[in-house]
């Protein structure tokens, strides 16, 4: 009774930490420096394809040569279609790099859905990554320091073996509920 009861007590004191780091915001991100003129971007995120079957994201090839429609939203669900703005459904490895615009500070909470994997970096820092290959599959609520309103580096490795293909992020502003990111929030360098 006593060793169910110790142990019990140790179970709890095991997942108390760790849901207390899932909750706790991402921090330290770095804003684009110097930021960009206005006049040097263009909307949404530019996107470099490589074609290739891989099964992990540490396999991505970020060196893509061709390039893509810029992704003007994150909320691609494309069934057994087109993978994104390339014009593949199967094979494909996106490099996905620009700015994120954040309107205020404070914190944002991020949700990705990917099919197969992902990893998302938002101004130098680690946001997400599910990097092998699933069904679509819903992170949790990541929550993210933002320290100053702004456009902050935002890089996207997303790669579709086969089947169905999903990359939706979404994000919540402080205070805010659930939405897409897209309009002026996602834009790049002209190219
Ligand atoms: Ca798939």
């Amino acid at each position: 009774m006593f060793r169910r009861l110790a142990i019990l007590i140790l179970a709890a004191l095991c997942v108390v930490p760790l849901s207390a780091s899932a909750e706790t915001p991402i921090t330290g991100l770095q804003p684009a420096n110097p930021p960009p003129a206005a006049d040097k971007l263009a909307p949404g995120l530019a996107v470099n394809y490589q074609y290739g079957i891989i099964n992990r994201i540490g396999e991505l090839n970020e060196k893509g040569k061709v390039i893509g429609a810029p992704l003007t939203h994150l909320t691609w669900n494309a069934g057994a279609g087109n993978v994104l703005t390339s014009d593949r459904a199967d094979g494909v490895q996106a490099h996905i790099f620009g700015f994120i615009r954040f309107a205020a500070a404070g914190t944002y909470v991020f949700e990705v859905n990917s099919n197969d994997g992902v990893r998302l970096e938002i101004g130098g820092k680690r946001i997400w990554e599910d990097g092998d290959v699933h069904p679509d599959r819903l992170s949790p609520p990541i929550p993210v320091q933002v320290p100053a309103p702004g456009l902050y580096p935002i890089k996207i490795l997303y790669f579709e073996k086969r089947n169905t293909s999903t990359l939706e992020v979404f994000w919540a502003p402080p205070g805010g509920q659930r939405t897409n990111i897209q309009g002026d929030a996602l834009v790049h360098l002209k190219r």
